[in-house]
């Protein structure tokens, strides 16, 4: 597997409305598209770092898996998406391969019409690990 950048950092929020001021207004950073991701219970809003991006992340139903990580009094970076250059399937099968308990057995489709998959972060050294190809 090789990973060619960091894609983007996914930050979880209780409200993206609420917290876009502060990295649009204070940060100045480029708001260029908001997203919801049904099979995911979320709505994403994403924002330019030059080559990496910002994913902010807001639970939009009650078993989302980022509104149970903010209850249990998380917030902040969610988890690190990592850009692999030679395919999501074939990364996964390499990984697993190397022992990492995977969330997605198959790659799917994320926000921006990307392929990506989660790896479980009890194998990640605790950062939960998202691999994506474009
Ligand atoms: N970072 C580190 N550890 C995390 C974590 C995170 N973001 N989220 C959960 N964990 C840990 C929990 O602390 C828990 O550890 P313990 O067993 O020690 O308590 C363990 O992982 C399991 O967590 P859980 O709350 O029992 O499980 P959930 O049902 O909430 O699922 C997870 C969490 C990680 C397994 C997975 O379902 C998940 O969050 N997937 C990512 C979903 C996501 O971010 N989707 C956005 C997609 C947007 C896009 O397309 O880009």
């Amino acid at each position: 597997m090789k990973i060619s950048h960091i894609e983007h950092l996914g930050i979880a929020v209780e409200s993206i409305e609420a917290a876009l001021p502060y990295f649009t207004e204070v940060l100045g950073l480029e708001h260029y598209a908001t997203e919801e991701v049904a099979d995911q219970k979320v709505k994403t809003a994403f924002l330019r770092c030059g080559e990496v991006k910002l994913e902010l992340l807001e639970g939009t139903s009650p078993e989302s898996s980022i509104t149970k990580w903010l209850e249990k009094g998380n917030k902040g970076v969610h988890h690190v998406a990592f850009c692999v250059e030679d395919g999501v399937k074939e990364a996964l099968v390499e990984v697993e391969g190397k022992g990492v308990r995977l969330i997605d057995a198959a790659p799917r489709l994320g926000a921006e019409q990307l392929n990506i998959a989660f790896l479980h972060p009890k194998s990640t050294c605790g950062v939960l690990t998202e691999l994506c190809e474009h």
